[in-house]
């Protein structure tokens, strides 16, 4: 069995005992009653367990249903029915009263989504748990192999910092995506009148670049942050006691027919350093899993 800490969410259906780390999981309806899934957090990043109405808009993950529910949860195939965020350690059970395939997504990464696909009684199951133990581990082999590594990736020239940087894998069953949360080269030295720029190389995931304490509202950039030509965001730290805050920097979601297309989204951020000293910063979101750095200015 492929080991729970290679998949972000771990679930276990209840009454055949199917396990499945991301992609399609087959279940039956149980007689008069429904089968039902639950799902167990294995890593620190937030996630939902959500699964909405048909033709029912995406709402943000601050939202809900609108709502959330606490613990466990019906879902028929009607009515929207959601998690609030799980954290590690958090579960999350879903009941399917009725047959039918239903898509699971979650609200804050748009690339993590798989299908349930729950069958009437009387229909035997197309697969066995090795099916599933073997789908989970390629799943898992496509998205570590391309990023599980020790050498960075990417490699830019100049003072160039990498936010973080993932891949997105798809099965029959969905698509799920994977994301280090790193900065490659964290620490990284240059001299007064340097500027650095931050790249989020990530599909999906946000990740902010926080000189000074965390600011209330992670989202937006802080108040001393300008716009360059190129859409860019720029700070300029005169001491290691100012204080910049990117706001969110993450890539723009995929286009799809039949929705307005998205503007580009806003992936660099780049700061101005005039004076000497140590500059300690973070990503807001992910200093948690480590994910820090320091940028020390040299006169
Ligand atoms: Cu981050």
């Amino acid at each position: 069995m492929l080991s729970p800490t290679h998949c972000a969410i771990w679930w276990r259906v209840s009454s055949s005992s199917i396990f499945a780390c991301t992609n399609s999981v087959i279940l039956r309806r149980r007689a008069g009653a429904g089968d039902s899934v639950t799902w167990s957090m294995a890593a620190s990043e937030a996630h939902t367990v959500t699964f909405l109405a048909s033709g029912q808009l995406r709402p943000p993950f601050t939202v809900g249903c609108p709502g959330f529910s606490n613990g466990s949860a019906t879902f028929n195939g009607t009515t929207c029915a959601t998690s609030a965020l799980l954290f590690k350690g958090d579960k999350f059970t879903v009941i399917f009263p009725v047959a039918g395939n239903f898509k699971l997504v979650c609200l804050v990464h748009s690339d993590m989504t798989s299908t349930m696909h729950v069958l009437d009684p009387s229909l035997p199951l197309p697969h066995d748990q090795a099916f599933y133990d073997d789908v989970a581990q390629s799943e898992s082999k496509d998205l570590l192999g391309d990023e599980d590594s020790s050498v960075p990736k990417h490699h830019h020239s100049g003072n160039s910092v990498t936010v973080g940087h993932g891949d997105i894998a798809a099965t029959g069953g969905g698509s799920d995506s994977l994301s280090v949360m790193r900065f490659t080269d964290p620490d990284i030295t240059v001299h007064a009148g340097d500027t650095i720029e931050w790249t989020n190389e990530d599909p999906v995931t946000a990740h902010t670049v926080t000189f000074g304490p965390e600011p209330q509202n992670l989202v937006d950039p802080s108040s001393n942050v300008t716009i360059d030509a190129d859409g860019g965001r720029h700070g300029v730290l005169n001491s290691p006691s100012d204080r910049v805050h990117s706001g969110f920097i993450q890539a723009a979601p995929q286009d799809r027919n039949g929705l307005a297309q998205a503007p580009p989204g806003v992936t660099r951020f780049r700061v101005t350093f005039t004076k000497p000293g140590t500059y300690p910063y973070i990503c807001s979101l992910h200093d948690v899993l480590g994910m820090k750095g320091s940028v020390i200015v040299l006169p």
